[in-house]
């Protein structure tokens, strides 16, 4: 089993990590322009040839990928190597639209697995640890990778998959897990549970990896209590690999982009134009180590911050902010942008849970969000809580945060269904999207 904390290539210097980015990036554009048709197009309708891409100041001049063009070539249209080379694919959710499905030869999966070992190891986690994975396993990348990962550092690894609460903590328990991999939602939720069936004193574990989707800080300060644990946040998306293309260390300013495999870039969403590291945009990714699905300057449509500011944990790769938002699923509600985390984190603030549903209507061009709050179990149990001067509270917390005011109902506790997987935070009855 390896010492998947690399610390040659995880703490190397900014001058070695651009020199393996700029031989890797070279390579990679004209291995990309020789097996995908799709891109090569884009390429010639841009007017750029690889021999133009010289090095990482070059990249500018690549034309950009998009979910759109996912669904476009839809299955094998971005596939730069024979299916009979690949032994794996993944798929997103694909709630909206079609699904977009990667591609994995032998050696992307190795990568991949390398990358979750390195979130895992972060995290505190050696051969010694019992690594407890409920995210979904199957088409969805969490399971897998993390499981992966985990095999990787040689750590006891239980394949869990999500669902079956009652049984999660039976194992969770007797089993003596240590690291908890799964979404910030249902960790939340793991915490409730245990804590109801008054078993905290049997439970082992120390740190947990949570990502997949949007969580506060407020939240990670509530599961870090509720589990006695420290919780590490962990980033990816399917088409770029899965979880682990960035991850926290023990600093939790941040997470590590794993920069030998994949360059990042933040741009401006309605230009397109690079922003320095610091500025607020959407993060772009180019992979320069893949084989089968090798996406070059793709949008990821999250929203965040790049800062190279010296880690602690003495990491020198690159770190992104925690997805402030995507640019794709912010609401626009009365011509302002509202996103899930402001609603959370005013939540947070006045002492609720992070369990909640935002619904937006639309009557007659005129739009209005319902906030649908959970009381906490304490509140609901006490006489002398004022339900009605909370509510009140809430609205004026959220149009400080929103400026826009929102309708708020508060619900009983567990009355807002409980997600295994990513949580549905919003129901958006406007149908904008429709043709
Ligand atoms: O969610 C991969 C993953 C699995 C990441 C397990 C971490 C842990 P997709 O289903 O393709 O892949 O969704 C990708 O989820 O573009 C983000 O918008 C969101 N997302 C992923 N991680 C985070 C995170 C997996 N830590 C999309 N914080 C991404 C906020 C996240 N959003």
């Amino acid at each position: 089993m390896g010492n998947y904390y690399q610390e040659d290539i995880e703490c190397a210097s900014r001058d070695q990590i651009l020199a393996w980015q700029n031989e890797r990036l070279v390579k990679q554009v004209q291995y990309v322009y020789d097996n995908v048709l799709y891109y090569r197009k884009r390429m010639e309708n841009k007017g750029v040839e690889p021999g133009d891409i010289k090095s990482v100041d070059d990249l500018h001049k690549l034309p950009f990928l998009t979910k759109d063009d996912l669904r476009d070539a839809y299955p094998y249209g971005l596939l730069a190597r024979p299916l009979s080379d690949c032994v794996r694919i993944q798929s997103t959710s694909g709630t909206t639209g079609r699904r977009v499905v990667a591609f994995y030869t032998q050696h992307d999966i190795d990568l991949w697995d390398e990358c979750c070992a390195r979130a895992i190891m972060a995290a505190g986690g050696t051969k010694d640890d019992v690594v407890h994975v409920c995210y979904g396993y199957g088409l969805f990348t969490g399971g897998p990778g993390l499981n992966g990962g985990s095999h990787k550092v040689g750590s006891l690894t239980l394949p869990m998959s999500s669902g079956n609460t009652d049984r999660q903590i039976q194992f969770m328990t007797d089993l003596q897990a240590t690291i908890l991999c799964c979404t910030p939602s249902y960790a939340a939720y793991l915490g409730e549970a245990i804590h109801e069936r008054g078993v905290q004193d049997k439970i082992k574990l120390k740190a947990g990896i949570f990502g997949a989707e949007a969580w506060t800080e407020e939240m990670r300060r509530d599961i870090e209590k509720s589990l006695g644990i420290k919780a590490y946040d962990i980033y990816g998306l399917t088409e770029i690999s899965g979880p682990g293309v960035s991850f926290e260390c023990s600093e939790q300013t941040g997470m590590h982009i794993n920069e030998d495999h994949f360059i990042a870039e933040v741009i401006d969403p309605a230009t397109g134009e690079v922003l320095p590291d610091g500025e607020k945009g959407e993060l772009v990714f180019t992979c320069i180590t893949k084989e089968a699905f090798p996406l070059l300057r793709y949008r990821t449509r999250d929203i965040c911050v790049l800062s190279r500011k010296k880690c602690s944990c003495g990491r020198t790769h690159v770190k992104m902010s925690k997805p402030m938002g995507r640019s794709d699923d912010m609401l626009i509600v009365k011509g302002v942008n509202v996103f899930p985390s402001q609603i959370e984190t005013v939540l947070i603030n006045q002492g609720f849970a992070a369990n909640y549903q935002i619904i937006v209507t639309r009557k007659k061009n005129s739009d209005n969000i319902e906030v649908q709050v959970e009381l906490t179990p304490v509140m609901a149990a006490d006489a002398a809580f004022d339900r009605e001067l909370a509510r009140k509270k809430l609205v004026s917390g959220l149009k400080a945060m929103l400026g826009i005011l929102a309708d708020v109902t508060l619900v009983e506790p567990k009355t807002i269904a409980r997600s295994e997987g990513k949580a549905v935070r919003v129901i958006d009855k406007r149908n904008l999207y429709q043709n």
